[in-house]
Parts: C-alpha cells; structure tokens; sequence
C-alpha cells in the first residue's frame, strides 16, 4: 500500500461517516413529516399508541422519531462493521500495522455520540418542557384526590389549594368514578393524596404523574384532541387493592362538558348527569372497566379466601 493510500483511507471513512450522519438528519427531517405513518407501519415501535392530547402526540413523534435516528444509526454502524470484516478479512500471516489510523477513529467515535446525544437531549428538552407548561389561566381546573382504594375529581373554580369545588365525583366499591372532561381545552389536574403516594394515569395521555399525600400538590395540563372513553389506573404500588384503583376518563365535546357540569352544579348524580349528555342506562356508568369488588366475586379461589377470613372486598373498600 502505498503512503497515498493510506492517508486517503482514513479521510474517506470521516468523510462517509460525516455523509452517513448528513443522510440520518436529512432522513429525520424528511420522515417528520408523516412519523404518525412510519409509527402504524411498525406498531408504534413498543409505544402505547399516539395518544388523546395534544402534549402526547409531542412525545408521540420524539419517540418515533427517536427509534427512526437510532436505527439510521444503528443500520450504519453495522454497515461499517461488516465492511471491516470482509475488507480487512486475514489473508497471511503478517499482522498489519496495529496503530494505524487510530487517531482519526477515535476522534470519529468520540465526537459521533456525543452528537448524538446533543441532538436527542435537545429535542427531549422542548418536548419535556412544552409537556410540563402551565397557563395562566388553564380553562377547567379538576383536583385528584387519591385515596385507599379509590378516587374523587373535583370541579373547581379555580387554581390551588383555596380555590372552591363546584362538583365532585366519586368511586365506590360497586360504582367506577367517572371523570367527564371537554375536549379543545386546558384542562389542569391537581393533585393529592388522603394516605400514601398513588399515582393519577390514564395510558392514552402518555402521562403519569404521582399523587402525594399532604402539601405537595403535583399539577399538570393536557389539552384533550380526541372524544372517547379511556380507562384509568393507579400507576404506584399503594397496598392490597391497587391494581383495582381504576377510573375512567369521558372526553366529550365542550358543550356537552358544560352541560354535565350545570347538571352536576344542580344536584344531579354523575349517572343522571351522565343520562343528561346522552350516556344512558348502562352507558352511564364506566364502560372500560369494572368494579373490583365484582372482579373479586368471579375468582373463586379469592371469594372463598375472603369467607374464610371473614373480610370481603366491600369492608376493605368502604373505608
Ligand atoms: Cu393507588
């Protein structure tokens, strides 16, 4: 080989690799334009769906786009290994030189990564912070309150602690809590705990976030873009019955929202305010799931269990 030769090689893998990293961004930008497309076509890469808020579909297209990048990378990082193998494939049994080229190498591989991550970082920056924004003036404003083995939603009239709760909601052990909420506007959750930690999520928000007890009040904003029923669970390990501390979230159009609320203000139960915007009979109570104290009764096994010790689901839940 000769000197020439072997100065160009090293100044030809940087200039592949530069044009590889050009190609991956300029895919990137290109496959922003239909990363809802690309997400379907391959299941949303292990994503949950592209969700029911406008913040969701924001980490929605971070992820797909994500997964798109690190494959890009991923497929040309391979490439180059498998070039190496065969071009470089032992042909005697004179050892080429061992340090040539390393420099120029171990530049490459350690500014690629590091520029990657800069990217990642800066695009998860955005979508973190536009995902955690809070209005001045959010246009509903509903208070969490999580408690052994259940949920209540308060309507209030406005943010923190003092504001007042116009309408309220609650779960029992026989009736799902059904938090109705209005599509097309900021809608801020509040949250806090009666006992331990739980933690308020609903899968199609792309969002969790935990609910404490005393004065932390962990709040956040999610403007709904989808009518729908969506079921909702506790996310933190708080005791016996917390995989059954479900709820279900109602999106429904704004006018049909503020007919549910001046039913509520009224006096109206959630199944008669419910019946007031067109869910009636069973539809007016949760659709997506159950109560647990039904869900106990079909387990034989647990039913007899709970005869046996004297103590069914209903004493464990009122309290
Ligand atoms: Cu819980």
């Amino acid at each position: 080989m000769s000197a020439k030769g072997s100065a160009a090689r090293p100044r030809a893998a940087v200039r592949g690799a530069g044009l590889g990293l050009a190609g991956s961004a300029l895919l990137l930008v290109l496959s922003g334009c239909s990363l809802q497309g690309v997400g379907d076509a391959f299941g949303h890469f292990g994503w949950p769906g592209e969700g029911i808020t406008l913040q969701a579909h924001k980490m929605y297209d971070l992820w797909i786009a994500s997964v798109i990048a690190a494959l890009i990378v991923g497929v040309f990082v391979w490439g180059l290994i498998f070039w190496c193998i065969i071009r470089y494939r032992k042909r005697g049994d004179e050892l080429p030189v061992q340090t040539r080229f390393n420099m120029p190498m171990e530049v490459l591989y350690t500014v690629t990564p590091v520029l990657i991550v800069a990217v990642l970082f800066y695009y998860t920056a955005i979508v973190q912070t536009d995902v955690d924004k809070l209005s001045k003036n959010p246009d509903q404003v509903v208070e969490v309150v999580a408690f052994k083995w259940n949920w209540q939603f308060n309507y209030r009239d406005g943010v923190g602690p003092e504001a007042n709760t116009v309408a309220s909601t609650v779960g029992s052990s026989d009736v799902i809590p059904i938090l109705v909420l209005p599509t097309g506007r900021k809608i801020r959750f509040e949250e806090t705990s009666k006992d331990v930690i739980h933690s308020f999520w609903v899968p199609e928000i792309l969002f969790k976030r935990d609910v404490f007890p005393g004065n932390v009040r962990n709040t956040f904003e999610i403007t709904l873009d989808k009518e729908g029923r969506y079921v909702g669970r506790c996310a933190e390990l708080c005791g016996t019955y917390h995989a059954f501390m479900n709820f279900e979230l109602v999106s429904v159009a704004p006018q049909r929202f503020d007919q549910f609320l001046a039913a509520k203000e009224g006096g109206a139960t959630t199944q008669e305010a419910m019946a007031a915007i067109g869910f009636t009979g069973d539809a007016s109570y949760a659709t997506t799931t159950e109560p647990f104290n039904t869900r106990r009764q079909k387990n034989s096994w647990n039913q007899q269990d709970a005869v046996a010790n004297g103590a069914g689901a209903n004493a464990t839940a009122g309290k």
